[in-house]
């Protein structure tokens, strides 16, 4: 079995033990490929404590063998969930599984088809814990992964001009991302110009890109199933006064962010880091989300770095560090990088210059 596997599995085994539970039932695809290597869309994974089984269907099989070897294969004919239910039904164990995996419906089809004689424990976060504290290739993945994403920015910021449309800058920047030899995109990217910059998640439109407006582009590359975020915000002609006074608020918080990263800090310490300064500038009620957020096999992962979260960084993590200005009618600016907490303070995965561009 590959080495990072093994050393996975052992640790939550240790976690399971801790919650007095036999058996771990791993339904989430992130949780799933990373404690058994399985990509497949369909599957559940069975952690017991001296064996791994996969539960998938015919369509898989192939893929399932060739990517998780060391686990028991079972083909399921038939819904997955009763395949699997079935399987537990004959034993008294006690099960943990994540209720933030399973629908409702699925939960009661599972536990239908297990029987009353098998307890459950709810035990959410269990992976994903684990999953916080990144191992030296999971962080080169993401750092070429930031690498790939920080080319299409600075290429596609080179296609901002006023007529052109904010769709055609998001097709651009899918092809590209591909083309750099990432699978795909961590999440739809957004590109949106003028007042639509003021939207913190606004989806990219027909809308054409017009004279001395703002436009906020966040895209992010998938390599080798880990995911980058990166953030620009560009000003299209000869940023007025009050746009650059943002524009210079946004940059100082997020550096007073990215500065205080360090093993040993609270999360909430970091994002208030950042609304401390958007205080002092009379902006920070138009910062209207969180600073920033653990990123990984999954966009969004703990630690989520936001107000009055007390979880203390470590070194192996990587989040992404966002502040944002958003001021409905006019525009938004947000800049964001990836950064990894080291053993001494942080690193930048995300190397591209954040100074106001005027285009
Ligand atoms: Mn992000």
């Amino acid at each position: 079995m590959r080495a990072d596997l093994q050393e996975r599995l052992k640790q939550v085994r240790a976690a399971l033990a801790r919650t007095g539970s036999d058996a771990l039932l791993v339904s989430g695809p992130a949780d799933l490929f990373y404690l058994s290597g399985f990509t497949g869309d369909s599957g559940v994974l069975l952690v017991e404590s001296s064996r791994v089984a996969l539960f998938t269907d015919g369509r898989f099989t192939v893929q399932a063998r060739d990517e998780a070897p060391h686990a028991k294969l079972r083909i399921v004919r038939g819904p997955l969930t009763i395949g699997v239910g079935q399987y537990l039904s004959s034993s008294r164990r006690c099960v943990a599984y994540a209720p933030s995996q399973w629908s409702v419906a699925s939960w009661k089809v599972l536990r239908r088809a297990a029987g009353a004689r098998l307890r459950w424990r709810a035990a959410d976060g269990l992976v994903a814990g684990l999953r916080t504290v990144k191992a030296p290739v999971e962080v080169d993945t993401i750092r070429e992964a930031g690498g790939i994403a920080c080319e299409v920015m600075e290429e596609v910021i080179g296609m901002v001009r006023a007529g052109v449309m904010e769709l055609d800058l998001a097709a651009e920047i899918g092809y590209r991302i591909r083309r750099k030899g990432a699978s795909g995109e961590s999440f739809e990217a957004i590109v949106a110009g003028g007042p639509r910059s003021a939207l913190p998640h606004a989806r990219p439109t027909s809308r054409r890109i017009g004279k001395n407006e703002l436009v906020v582009l966040d895209l992010g590359a998938i390599l080798r199933r880990y995911c980058s975020d990166i953030t620009r915000t560009v000003f299209v002609g000869r940023a007025p006064t009050r746009i650059r006074r943002w524009y210079q608020a946004v940059q100082e918080a997020q550096a007073a962010a990215r500065e205080c990263i360090r093993p040993g800090i609270a999360a909430g310490e970091v994002d208030a880091a950042a609304r401390r300064v958007l205080d002092r500038y009379g902006l920070a009620r138009h910062f209207v989300h969180s600073t920033g957020h653990g990123l990984g096999l999954e966009i969004h992962e703990e630690p989520r770095l936001a107000r009055g979260q007390e979880r203390l960084l470590e070194a192996g993590m990587v989040v992404t560090i966002e502040p944002g200005v958003y001021v409905e009618g006019t525009g938004g600016i947000r800049i964001e990088d990836d950064i990894l907490v080291t053993a001494n303070g942080s690193e930048l995965l995300t190397r591209l210059g954040r100074d106001l561009l005027e285009l």
